[in-house]
């Protein structure tokens, strides 16, 4: 008679572990869900090493018009800077402007390269620069900075 006592606390033990444990879940949910993420000062210059800043090569081949200079034009990201090396025999000059222009040499001017020498412009603003050789006017060249 008195052995089914103690038999109906068991039930009432586990609906309460049961209980506890459903109120617990509960609240983990409620706290981890707000995010706020109101700092942007995470990455404000971020990773940009694929950018192709750097020299570029463009080498002097001799007196064929706008085929003196490879590559010819040249696209360039601002802050590049290209290098002309004289690969021909004869003697040139990378110049900036046209032959007939106001504005020879004013960005830049290599003077006489003879051959092997070369000569390097860093270019700081995008913009479209024509150049020539002096000596031989029909060299025309262009480099084309974005
Ligand atoms: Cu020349």
């Amino acid at each position: 008679m008195k052995n089914h006592v103690s038999n109906h606390k068991l039930p009432n033990l586990s609906l309460i572990v049961l209980l506890v444990s459903i109120s617990i879940t509960g609240s983990g949910i409620m706290l981890s869900s707000p995010v706020t993420s109101a700092y942007g000062e995470s990455s404000s210059s971020g990773h940009s090493s694929k950018t192709l800043t750097g020299t570029h090569i463009v080498s002097i081949i001799g007196i064929k018009k706008d085929k003196s200079f490879d590559p010819n034009p040249i696209e360039i990201k601002a802050g590049d800077s290209v290098t002309w090396t004289n690969d021909d025999d004869d003697i040139h000059t990378v110049t900036s402007g046209s032959s007939e222009g106001p504005t020879i040499g004013q960005d830049f001017d290599s003077g006489t390269l003879a051959s092997g020498e070369s000569f390097t412009h860093k270019f700081d603003n995008p913009g479209t620069f024509e150049y020539f050789c002096s000596f031989h006017e029909s060299m025309t060249g262009k480099v084309v900075v974005k």
